[in-house]
């Protein structure tokens, strides 16, 4: 089943880009106005949530893992657009590789705003309030919802604690912000910042859509994986073993039978 999510095509000017990309440098969280066609939403929405799984033991819920929604959102070029300047020191350019792809998705109809549970995905690494460090990876989180009105579940994020360690949701100066936004566009952010989930007091369930990428060193080419070295990877049992000597190499040399 091909998704119904439409994506805009054209790229961002690069004074659009140049804003998204200063505003998640300063800020730790940008927005990306317009990635898909906003009428091609809600029937995207509505095909995704009729393969969500409901245990009703643990009260949890799923996505059907094997069906494309789960990852179908990361193909818009838009994304694509932005994500090599994430990593990069707009010299040279890194590949990008996504490393997941989770719905969250909770019960809504909540009877009041909660934020569930501040962290940071990526501790005090990095962080320098004197000089811009890249991430080592990125979050983007996709509603596929407006997200203007409050109880709407969207993330709420503390600005700028990806660089300020002195920043954090407690300390009674630092501004929490929730997300806010068109069900066409998804939002970008460091996960050194301060964030949280929210419970939803609308109607329908709760969803954060999150797609994690890295960047893979920027060679700008695929290679050829060796012979020996493709059977071991192919031989190798734990999951370490397989990302050490799996790495990054064209899908032809490590499919054809030698
Ligand atoms: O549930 C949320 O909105 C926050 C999820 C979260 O902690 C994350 O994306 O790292
Ligand atoms: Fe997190």
């Amino acid at each position: 089943m091909k998704p119904s999510l439409e994506f805009v095509e054209n790229l961002y000017g690069r004074e659009t880009l140049a804003s998204i990309i200063l505003h998640l440098r300063t800020h730790g969280w940008s927005r990306l106005p317009n990635v898909f066609v906003r009428e091609s939403v809600d029937g995207f929405l509505e095909e995704a949530l009729s393969h969500v799984n409901h245990d009703t033991d643990r009260n949890s819920y799923s996505l059907d893992s094997s069906i494309p929604h789960n990852h179908y959102a990361a193909l818009a070029p838009r994304i694509r657009q932005v994500l090599p300047h994430v990593f990069s020191d707009e010299i040279s350019f890194p590949s990008i590789s996504i490393f997941e792809t989770p719905w969250l998705i909770t019960e809504g109809d909540k009877d009041e705003i909660v934020e569930s549970y501040w962290h940071k995905d990526r501790a005090r690494e990095c962080q320098n309030i004197e000089r811009y460090t890249v991430p080592t990876d990125i979050h983007v989180s996709i509603y596929y919802r407006d997200t203007w009105e409050e109880g709407s579940g969207s993330t709420a994020i503390v600005p700028f604690s990806h660089r300020d360690p002195n920043r954090n949701p407690h300390d009674g100066k630092s501004e929490i912000l929730t997300f806010q936004g068109n069900k066409e566009g998804v939002f970008i952010w460091d996960q050194r910042c301060f964030h949280s989930g929210t419970t939803r007091t609308l109607p329908g369930l709760r969803l954060n859509h999150i797609i994690g990428f890295h960047a893979e060193p920027a060679y700008g080419y695929l290679r050829d994986m060796p012979t020996s070295l493709r059977n071991q990877w192919l031989e190798s049992e734990s999951i370490e073993d397989q990302i050490y000597f799996g790495g990054k190499w064209s899908r032809k040399s490590m499919l054809l039978e030698e």
